[in-house]
């Protein structure tokens, strides 16, 4: 269980506790969390936090962005996305890695602004037929003269109508209590996470910017995984993956034959 008492903000957060970086890559590894690790954590790390937030996960009612591996939440009010990375080429940055320790690494590009956002969902839902034109090309309050009703009438949050307009459902909605350590080594993060659907799990993070030296960050998170004592080939799901395992165990299933989980 995670018991400290202080609060906070999450590091790198704004006053309005929406991550003040555009775009970047974050590389990520999940471990298990035991005793021996924690006890190490909390020699070598600072603990920068702990806070409380809410995910809630979007996707079509055909789930047609986690099936292209997008995803897409509303965390404390902020939207994010996070997709693929790929190279000019096309193939996945972290395929060519060598090291079994890259190999359990997640590699994601994370993009907070709003335009930017919707330039990505509309790339990525035009692939998958869906009629996006018209949300594009007439802004939302055209949309609500349109059916004559205001943006209360029609349950949109005001300025979020592209949400229903994209035809996004919200399909994953969870609270997690989380304690984030900063360590020594630079730039690394690593967070514990508790979900409420009882689910626990530790994550080491390196946030690079686009075009940034991804094996500097995979290579500082495999030396911090060794000071945990994190097994080295064991790879852990993260709170998403044991969330739809439970709720949704056929789109999981897909997911798990597609290998985007
Ligand atoms: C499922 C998934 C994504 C959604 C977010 O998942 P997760 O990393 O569990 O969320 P969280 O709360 O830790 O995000 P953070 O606070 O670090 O931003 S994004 C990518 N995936 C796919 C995925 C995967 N294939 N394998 C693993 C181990 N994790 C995630």
């Amino acid at each position: 269980m995670l018991s400290e008492t202080h609060h906070s903000g999450a590091p790198g957060e704004s006053e309005l506790g929406c991550k003040q970086q555009t775009m970047s890559i974050e590389v990520e590894r999940k471990f298990v969390c035991n005793a021996s690790s924690l006890k190490t954590l909390e020699e070598i790390g600072v603990c920068a936090g702990q806070y409380q937030f809410q995910d809630r996960y979007f996707d079509t009612p055909e789930f047609d962005l986690t099936l292209s591996d997008v995803w897409l939440r509303q965390r404390k009010g902020c939207w994010e996305l996070k997709c693929p990375t790929t190279t000019v080429e096309g193939a996945e940055e972290t395929r060519g890695e060598s090291s079994k320790a890259a190999k359990l690494c997640t590699c994601y590009k994370e993009i907070t602004n709003l335009a930017d956002i919707h330039l990505k969902l509309k790339e990525f839902l035009k692939d998958t037929g869906q009629n996006v034109k018209f949300l594009m090309t007439e802004g939302c309050q055209t949309l609500t003269d349109r059916h004559g009703l205001g943006n209360a009438e029609m349950n949109w949050a005001p300025g979020e109508c592209w949400v229903s307009a994209m035809n996004l459902v919200c399909f994953a909605e969870f609270t997690t209590m989380r304690r984030t350590f900063t360590l020594e080594e630079d730039g690394v993060r690593v967070d514990l996470d508790e979900a409420d659907f009882g689910y626990i799990v530790g994550e080491i993070e390196v946030l690079i910017p686009e075009g940034g030296d991804m094996q500097a960050a995979l290579d500082k998170i495999e030396r911090t995984g060794k000071k945990l004592g994190v097994n080295a080939d064991q790879g852990v799901d993260g709170k998403m993956s044991v969330y739809l395992q439970r709720n949704y165990p056929a789109h999981y299933a897909r997911l798990r034959s597609r290998y985007i989980l």
